[in-house]
């Protein structure tokens, strides 16, 4: 090389089987006769996900390099097995007249060996979930030497899928020091996170190696699609500290789910000034564990039903409500029913108590929403509702229109509700709710004959019935 000045090279390379993490300068060009610094950028900002990189340098001041030398040094982590040619794909190299001196390239090839790179396994790599439960994915190691510690982040899609737990493996426990195993998950509301991170070390100069589980992470499903699981990041170390190279696999979680999420509001328990719905059945301990409506006239006899000590960790839950969904308006072209909880912001949530309400393998589709509750008058969406693993919110509170029918639902202050005191689920108050209501006067509980939702029968509920005479649902 003669009277070298400034050099500009792009360098190319297969980067799903290479990453560039850095690049640092030679010593070439500062070593020009006039002791001049030498101006050095690399291109582009973000090499690691960078296929080509840019190097740039020049003296500055008047002066140039001749002979051999190092003009800069760029470093690679494998990610995949395989092979890549590093290559020239332009250069530039200037004397101090800004003349092009003529040159020829060389290139170079890195193979990524796979005896040495240990993977990051998930297993199973594809599943579906069809009910409600629990599903999980094992994290493990396959092929790692030496192995002292170990940090995986994960990532998913958490409107689809929720963290509720991560279990340790039994990898870095069989060291053979039987030393204990430092373990510590992140962040530490796994249920509201998108990304967790598991850390493990061995607490003791001792490794593993081979292959092994590192945590099994459980999830549950929120609502319907498909959610990649990735290890966006991780680090494997030997005893010194030292990275030992590997790549990581991808899993993914389908949850055939459709979904409802809706909005209504009840005359009985409805609070006008605070705009929400009391929950005196709640904070009286009076609500059910297991859903309401098996007996006449539902007869649903779905399993859902929540865990002692659920409600008073979920003190918004008002009561449970039966939700249906038909293809057309008739009660003969009912598809699906599950039982769920209402908010007392309204909110119709699955038996999670925050989630739209699931519904496991039904098809997206266009269906009507039916809402029924015990001793309220049932509403039906005036229209067919496009519903999907992610459904947008349909609100029957703030239409009177929304409702099918003709105003079936009572005007609650400008917001609209379901119509009280059908205190059988017959479908209309009549004399037998006024009767039904003084049959069970003065007594305390979870009564269809509450109308107001007290936790009482008196004579509230009965004057109520009475404002409700012949009030009837529109639900055919
Ligand atoms: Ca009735
Ligand atoms: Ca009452």
């Amino acid at each position: 090389m003669e009277n070298l000045f400034a050099i500009s090279l792009t360098l190319s390379f297969n980067n799903s089987i290479i990453k560039c993490t850095g690049i640092t300068e030679g010593n070439f060009l500062a070593g020009n006769s006039g002791g001049y610094n030498v101006f050095f950028e690399t291109f582009p900002e973000d090499l690691y996900s960078a296929s080509a990189v840019t190097v740039d340098q020049s003296i500055l001041g008047l002066a140039s390099v001749s002979g051999t030398g190092d003009l800069f040094t760029i470093t690679f982590d494998p990610s995949a097995n395989g092979s890549t040619a590093i290559e020239f794909i332009s250069f530039s190299l200037r004397d101090i007249n800004n003349q092009e001196i003529p040159a020829t390239f060389e290139s170079a090839v890195i193979n990524v060996n796979p005896i040495n790179a240990a993977v990051i396994k998930l297993t199973p790599t594809e599943q579906t979930v069809n009910s409600n439960g629990s599903v999980s994915v094992v994290v493990g190691v396959d092929g790692v030497t030496d192995l002292f510690a170990i940090s995986v982040t994960l990532s998913f899609d958490n409107s689809i899928i929720k963290c509720t737990g991560i279990t340790e493996g039994n990898f870095l426990a069989g060291n053979g020091g039987g030393y204990g195993v430092f373990f510590e998950t992140s962040p530490e509301d796994l249920y509201s996170t998108s990304s967790v991170t598991v850390d493990q070390s061995i607490l003791g100069l001792a490794t593993v190696s081979g292959s092994g589980n590192i945590f099994t992470i459980t999830f549950e499903p929120f609502a319907g699609g498909t959610s990649l699981i990735e290890v966006t990041e991780f680090s494997l170390r030997d005893i010194n500290n030292q990275v030992l190279p590997a790549f990581a696999e991808t899993a993914e979680i389908t949850v055939n789910a459709s979904v409802v999420n809706s909005k209504i509001f009840l005359q009985g328990p409805y609070n006008t000034g605070a705009g929400s719905m009391l929950t005196i059945l709640n904070s009286s301990a009076l609500l059910p564990l297991t859903q309401p409506y098996s007996g006449v006239p539902w007869n649903y006899l779905g399993s859902e039903s929540v865990a002692a000590g659920f409600f008073s960790t979920h003190p918004d839950i008002v009561d449970w409500v039966l939700v249906e969904l038909r293809t057309g308006t008739s009660a003969g072209t009912t598809v699906a029913r599950r039982a769920a909880l209402l908010k007392s912001d309204g909110s119709i949530v699955d038996i999670n108590g925050l989630g739209p309400v699931r519904f496991f393998g039904l098809a997206a589709a266009g269906y009507y929403i039916v809402v029924k509750h015990r001793n309220h008058l049932a509403i039906m969406s005036s229209g067919s509702v496009s519903i999907s693993g992610i459904t947008p919110l349909y609100n029957f509170t703030d239409l009177q229109t929304k409702a099918y029918g003709t105003n079936a639902m009572m005007d609650l202050g400008g917001v609209y509700g379901m119509y009280t005191a059908d205190t059988d689920g017959s479908g209309v108050v009549n004399a037998t709710d006024r009767s039904n209501t003084w049959n069970d006067r003065n007594l305390l509980g979870y009564y269809g004959t509450d109308v107001d939702l007290s936790g009482v029968v008196n004579a509230g509920d009965r004057s109520t019935v009475w404002n409700n005479r012949n009030m009837q649902t529109q639900v055919p």
